[in-house]
């Protein structure tokens, strides 16, 4: 899943800054300034061997399908307005909204998330706000993101009737606020946002501090408390507590880009202590004096799982609202990360190498090591902790400002813990991707 945007800066308001590039409709009249934009996306996706030759649940009966292959299509068509009224040399008022109509055909996802049956049109973000003098409240249903998406960004996840599973075009939290003050090297959010009821239907209170280093750097602090009515999950009264570094480069080594995030769950709510953790590091390093920027990287991840899942204790890392900005952050894997895990119970370490062949077009290599953190997979114990290594290659080409293409092949060859709950095939899939923005 991906953004149809090319190159991203890291921040809080990379959604926005993000948005402003892309073409649109101006209009600006007197005190008025508005944005029209029109975002089309689609996806053909070709998976094989299913589950490593396992089948399909389907996700709304529980259903075991027996299907090797999943061959199916996305789509999704998004307007949105965006637009502030000056009420004073420093006061703006502030609106947004869009709507987005999605819908799968063919076979549906390898998850049994989505089928050719679903389709729906929402709006998406509705909100109401002010700017002034480095302020900004907005209340309504937006978008929000910190840091680069590790843990808030993603407040609506795109399953059932909603379709388009992969391309995943809604993000909006709902009935939420937020209050911000952005000054040259600092930025400061206070947040109130609820997930939609496919992530829970949760609310996160919390606060969220950037120290910007640079253009592309920053470090970080998150704190989030969450209240949930919700008996099918258990997250109520968890706490989270966050540090981050994005982007990070000594002067005397700008090649070395280094980037990490530590991060807690604790409190009690629900007859449940919580006492996960989730991290990760890492460095890319770009080699210097080739126009095409061939740069190597490396990184490791965990996401707790738990010993014990019968006792009071819950040591699972949840993913909570965690985003996607670009392959593999926080998607890790695109048969892995999409289909079979959601950055829970997993330790992973990935390397890749990427070139610009061109300013506008980059292809890849990414190979990741699965291993579980606990011997358990889905709740039912595994006797290895080796689940699987995922190959992927891609290409990304942007062949104008308007338009973003990705191709993708990635596959997964099952360890022993794979083995043991699934089947013994490489399950894989197949991506073109097209999206276009008016
Ligand atoms: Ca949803
Ligand atoms: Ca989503
Ligand atoms: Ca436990």
């Amino acid at each position: 899943m991906k953004l149809p945007i090319g190159h991203l800066v890291s921040g809080s308001m990379l959604l926005l800054a993000a948005s402003a590039a892309q073409a649109g409709y101006n209009i600006d009249k007197g005190n008025l300034s508005a944005e029209l934009n029109l975002s089309f996306g689609s996806a053909a996706l070709f998976s094989r061997n299913l589950n490593f030759g396992g089948g399909v649940i389907n996700q709304r009966t529980g259903e075991l399908e027996d299907r090797e292959n999943a061959n199916w299509q996305e789509f999704f068509l998004a307007p949105s307005l965006t637009g502030s009224y000056s009420l004073g040399p420093e006061l703006d008022l502030l609106a947004g909204a869009s709507v987005v109509a999605a819908t799968t055909t063919g076979d549906g996802d390898p998850a049994g998330f989505t089928y050719s049956s679903d389709s729906d049109v929402a709006t998406e973000q509705l909100y109401l706000g002010f700017e002034s003098n480095g302020w900004r409240f907005t209340a309504g249903d937006q978008d929000f993101m910190i840091g680069n998406g590790f843990i808030v960004m993603d407040g609506n996840l795109d399953q059932f009737e909603d379709a388009a599973f992969w391309l995943a075009p809604r993000h909006a939290f709902k009935d939420s606020a937020v209050l911000s003050y952005t000054a040259d090297s600092y930025g400061v959010q206070g947040f109130s946002l609820k997930t939609d009821g496919d992530l829970g239907g949760y609310r996160m209170n919390g606060a969220n501090l950037d120290y910007y280093l640079g253009e592309y750097s920053m470090i970080g602090a998150m704190g989030l408390g969450i209240e949930s009515n919700n008996d099918d999950i258990t997250v109520d009264g968890m706490e989270v507590y966050s540090l981050r570094g994005i982007g990070l480069a000594l002067p005397s080594l700008p090649e070395l880009v280094v980037s990490g995030e530590y991060a807690i769950q604790t409190g009690s709510g629900d007859g449940m202590d919580y006492d996960a953790s989730a991290w990760y590091a890492q460095a890319e390093y770009t080699f210097s004096g080739f126009d095409t920027n061939p740069r190597i990287g490396y990184r490791h991840s965990y996401f707790s799982g738990d010993n014990d899942l019968g006792d009071n204790t819950q040591k699972t890392w949840n993913s909570l609202a965690k985003g996607y900005i670009d392959w593999d952050t926080w998607v890790i894997g695109e048969v892995t990360g999409n289909y079979l895990f959601n950055n829970s119970n997993q330790v992973i370490n990935e390397v890749w190498v990427k070139v610009d062949l061109k300013p506008n077009l980059t292809i890849g290599a990414i190979h990741h090591d699965f291993k579980l953190d606990e011997k358990n997979i889905y709740g039912a114990p595994v006797s290895s902790d080796d689940f699987g290594k995922e190959n992927m290659l891609f290409m990304d080409w942007y062949p104008s400002e308007n338009i973003a293409t990705s191709v993708a092949y990635s596959r997964v060859s099952p360890g022993d813990a794979a083995k043991e709950f699934f089947g013994d095939d490489d399950f894989s899939v197949f991506e073109l991707y097209f999206a276009y923005n008016f």
